[in-house]
C-alpha cells in the first residue's frame, strides 16, 4: 500500500517515537529496580555484598588456607589514585609547607621530582606516599582505604580466578595479551608505573583497573603472615596491632606471579616507595537485591 508523502512522514516519525520510548518503557517497568541499588560515586564501582573465595592454596605461605570470606557491600576506585588527584590535596593540606610525603625521585625510573610529576606526568599513580599520608588523603577525600578482604574481592570476583582477567597471565582478549604493567613483558613501561587505566582488557570482574601490577596498593590492615588461619570470616579487618601494613597487588617492579590477586606483602607503614600507590573505598548502602 502507497503511503501518500506528508502522511509517511508523520508514520515515520510515529515508528521513531515508538522506538524511542522502547528504552524508557523498560526503565519505568523496571524503576523500582533500579531506584533499590544506589548509584556508584564518580570514578567508583559498587562491589555487592556476598561471599568470595579469598586466598590461594597454590600460592606462598601467608596466602593459605583459602577461605571463604563474607563481605557487606561497598564503593571501590576504578584506578590507583593519580599524582594530579594527590597533587590537589597536597596543596590544599599545606604543599611544600607540609610533613606529607610523597618522596621525589629525580628523573630515574620512569617517575620524577614531586611536585613537578604531577604536571607532567598527571595521570600515572602517585608513588612515594606513606601509609599514613594515603590514610590523610582518603579522610580528606571522604573515603577510605579498603580492607585487604575488599581489595582481593574487587580484583578476582567470585569465581576464584588468579588474575583479574583470567587464570593464565597472558591471554588473548580483544587481540590482547598484555594486561598489566609488569617487571619483564612487552607492556610499554620496562622502568616505572604505567598511567593508570592503560590496561582495560587487564579488568576485573567488576570493572577495576590495575588491580594486578603497575603499583602495590596500601590497603588498611596490619600485615600478618598468619592472619587467615584465624582471622574473621565476616568482613575481617586484619589484626588488631603489627609493624607493617599489608600492599596489594604487585607492581611494574614484579614479575607475574607477584600480581595475583591473591598475592600480599606488609611494608613498613612510614616508607614510601616508588612502587607502592594506592587506591580508595567507601561503605555502601546495602541494597534489597543483596
Ligand atoms: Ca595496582
Amino acid at each position: 500500500m502507497m503511503i501518500p508523502r506528508p502522511r509517511r512522514l508523520t508514520f515515520f516519525l510515529t515508528i521513531v517515537c515508538l522506538l524511542s520510548s522502547i528504552p524508557d518503557l523498560l526503565c519505568k517497568s523496571g524503576s523500582s529496580t533500579i531506584a533499590q541499588t544506589p548509584r556508584a560515586p564518580e570514578g567508583m564501582m559498587r562491589i555487592p555484598a556476598g561471599e568470595y573465595t579469598m586466598g590461594n592454596d597454590e600460592g606462598a605461605q601467608h596466602e593459605k588456607p583459602k577461605r571463604k570470606v563474607v563481605l557487606d557491600s561497598y564503593y571501590i576506585d576504578i584506578h590507583e589514585v593519580t599524582n594530579a588527584e594527590y597533587h590537589t590535596f597536597w596543596t590544599a593540606d599545606g604543599g611544600a609547607s607540609s610533613d606529607h610525603t610523597p618522596v621525589s625521585y629525580g628523573a630515574s625510573l620512569g617517575i620524577d621530582d614531586w611536585p613537578k610529576i604531577a604536571h607532567t606526568k598527571p595521570n600515572h599513580p602517585v608513588v612515594g606516599v606513606s601509609w599514613d599520608d594515603a590514610v590523610a588523603y582518603a579522610k580528606w577525600a571522604d573515603k577510605r582505604l579498603p580492607t585487604e578482604a575488599e581489595w582481593e574481592k574487587a580484583a578476582r570476583g567470585t569465581d576464584g580466578r588468579l588474575w583479574p582477567w583470567g587464570n593464565a597471565f597472558s591471554l588473548r582478549i580483544r587481540g590482547m595479551k598484555v594486561h598489566a604493567n609488569v617487571w619483564i613483558g612487552n607492556d610499554g613501561y620496562a622502568d616505572g608505573p604505567a598511567p593508570v587505566g592503560t590496561y582495560p582488557t587487564g579488568k576485573s570482574p567488576y570493572g577495576i583497573l590495575d588491580m594486578a601490577g603497575n603499583v602495590w596498593e596500601w590497603v588498611s590492615d596490619w600485615y600478618s603472615e598468619s592472619y587467615y588461619h584465624w582471622g574473621s570470616r565476616q568482613n575481617p579487618k586484619g589484626p588488631d596491632h603489627g609493624g607493617r601494613r599489608v600492599v596489594r597487588g604487585g607492581s611494574w617492579a614484579n614479575g607475574a606471579q607477584l600480581t595475583q590477586c591473591s598475592s600480599r606483602m606488609g611494608h613498613y607503614p612510614a616508607v614510601g616507595t616508588s612502587f607502592i600507590g594506592f587506591r580508595l573505598a567507601m561503605d555502601a548502602e546495602e541494597s534489597s537485591q543483596e
